[in-house]
């Protein structure tokens, strides 16, 4: 039987409130088509939020769920916004993105809420995929072909500060690199350290499989590390990273690099870490209050400091929101001293904001960003951000929330747009490892249709 173009006419549109990863409400939605196809998505959620993120809507009914219920925004869904895409072509998902926003009508999302708009526009693709009898990250991958480039990239290519990511990322099906928690702290993991996430970054490794292997051993060393030093039944993180009460912020990366090693893998050259400093949440807007190791304060060039004095001493190669969102002098100081050796994510800096992206862009700060479907709130714009990162050199990292669910679209997200990095968390618990495993399949799936650049795409930070 053929397919028309009215397959994908959207029917019905229907959200209900599920729960995350830690035991929190949230937004799925589920959009059947007139061809009777049905596709749902679920919304995630962080705790380490930045101040410029698209608006979560809770119920804030103190007798309900501790106030933190999305009543209002499955309701939203059920009721505005389900009349405003009935009928419109699931597939058209810039046409479904525009209408949210504009039925909307706030700058941040905070009327209807971008949960409630990402759910709807998350599940708009897989509606539309199913419809189309594609695959999710076929339909993405062309959603992603039809997003054009933007000016030459020469022009607007990362400053003389920074390094550059290549052009070929986002040019087609790629399977990402992992950029996986080890040791969870800061707001993941109850303040046991200053610093959120210690990374890992497979860098050497030739397939996905074999760096999702190789990450998988080094968790396991670095368990087998904490207990015999004496964290005996170390609990995990908000991401499945370890959660040690450890000395001090440094401790964690030379223990993880003792677990890269014990799993016989040469630090640097193998594997290589990373840091989520996720320093907005101890700036207090002039100064960096540190806890772990003794309470001490430190402006932004002091912390640029300790930062470069760990990527002298240990193989560092990726720092995010090493600085606070809104210290844009910060940001220029520690762009100027690591840009050009180290990978500098902009996560609550940027919020996946394209505006956002564009003036960090114009002032040389940072040379990477992290992408979050839900900082922003729709597909189509994550999508515009993404391009804009591309176009400009900045390598994008597509990143999970620390409340997460089983859905794993951000993984065939990944892959449809080449972005060539994705953050998911560490390597326990089922939230992460739907992500995990569907590259796994992914992987398989595609064969030699897609590609794994894994390390190579730091080339210009080697040679910098
Ligand atoms: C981050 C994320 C994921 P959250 O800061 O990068 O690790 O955390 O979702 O809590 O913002
Ligand atoms: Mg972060």
């Amino acid at each position: 039987m053929s397919r028309s173009r009215q397959d994908t006419r959207i029917k019905i549109v229907h959200a209900r409130e599920v729960f995350d990863s830690r035991g929190q409400p949230t937004v799925e939605v589920e959009i059947t088509c007139d061809g009777g196809r049905t596709g749902s998505a679920i919304v995630p959620s962080g705790a380490s939020t930045g101040q410029f993120e698209a608006y979560e809507l809770r119920d804030n009914d103190p007798a309900r769920l501790g106030g933190r219920g999305v009543l209002r925004a499955v309701g939203h869904v059920n009721d505005v916004l389900a009349r405003a895409i009935y009928g419109m072509d699931a597939a058209d998902q810039s046409a479904i993105d525009e209408r949210l926003c504009q039925i909307d009508g706030t700058a941040n999302k905070s009327r209807l809420g971008a949960n409630a708009l990402l759910g709807v526009s998350l599940a708009a693709a897989h509606a539309a995929a199913a419809a189309r009898e594609l695959s999710l990250v076929e339909h993405l991958h062309e959603l992603w072909l039809a997003i054009l480039p933007g000016p030459s990239r020469s022009s607007v290519a990362a400053t003389s500060t920074t390094a550059c990511a290549p052009a070929t990322l986002g040019t087609r099906l790629t399977l990402p690199l992992p950029m996986v928690n080890m040791i969870s702290g800061g707001l993941h993991a109850g303040r046991n350290l200053d610093f959120q996430d210690f990374l890992i970054l497979p860098v050497g490794a030739r397939s996905y499989r074999d760096a999702l292997t190789q990450i998988v051993s080094v968790y396991h060393q670095l368990g087998r590390l904490l207990s015999t030093a004496g964290f005996e039944g170390v609990l995990v993180g908000d991401e499945g990273g370890y959660g040690p009460k450890l000395t001090d912020n440094e401790q964690a990366l030379a223990l993880i690099v003792e677990a890269i090693e014990a799993a016989g893998l040469a630090p640097g050259r193998d594997v290589a870490l990373g840091i989520d400093v996720a320093s907005t949440h101890f700036y207090d807007g002039t100064r960096y209050n540190l806890v772990a190791g003794g309470q001490r304060s430190v402006d932004a060039a002091g912390l640029v400091d300790l930062l470069e004095s760990w990527v002298e001493r240990y193989p560092i190669i990726s720092i995010e929101d090493g600085v606070a969102d809104d210290d844009w002098a910060g940001w220029e100081l520690l762009t100027r001293r690591l840009g050009r050796r180290v990978q500098l994510i902009g996560d609550d800096l940027f919020v996946t904001n394209a505006e956002r992206l564009r003036q960090g862009i114009a002032r040389g700060v940072a040379n990477s960003v992290l992408i979050k479907v839900n900082q922003i709130g729709t597909l189509t714009e994550t999508l515009s951000t993404l391009r804009t990162a591309i176009d400009s050199g900045y390598w994008p990292v597509i990143s999970a929330r620390s409340g997460e669910t089983e859905d794993s679209t951000i993984a065939d997200l990944a892959v449809a747009t080449g972005a060539g990095q994705i953050k998911i968390g560490s390597v326990a618990r089922s939230e992460r490892l739907a992500k995990y495993n569907q590259l796994l399949r992914l992987e398989e799936r595609l064969a030699s249709r897609a590609t794994y650049a894994g390390g190579e795409i730091f080339e210009s930070l080697r040679s910098g």
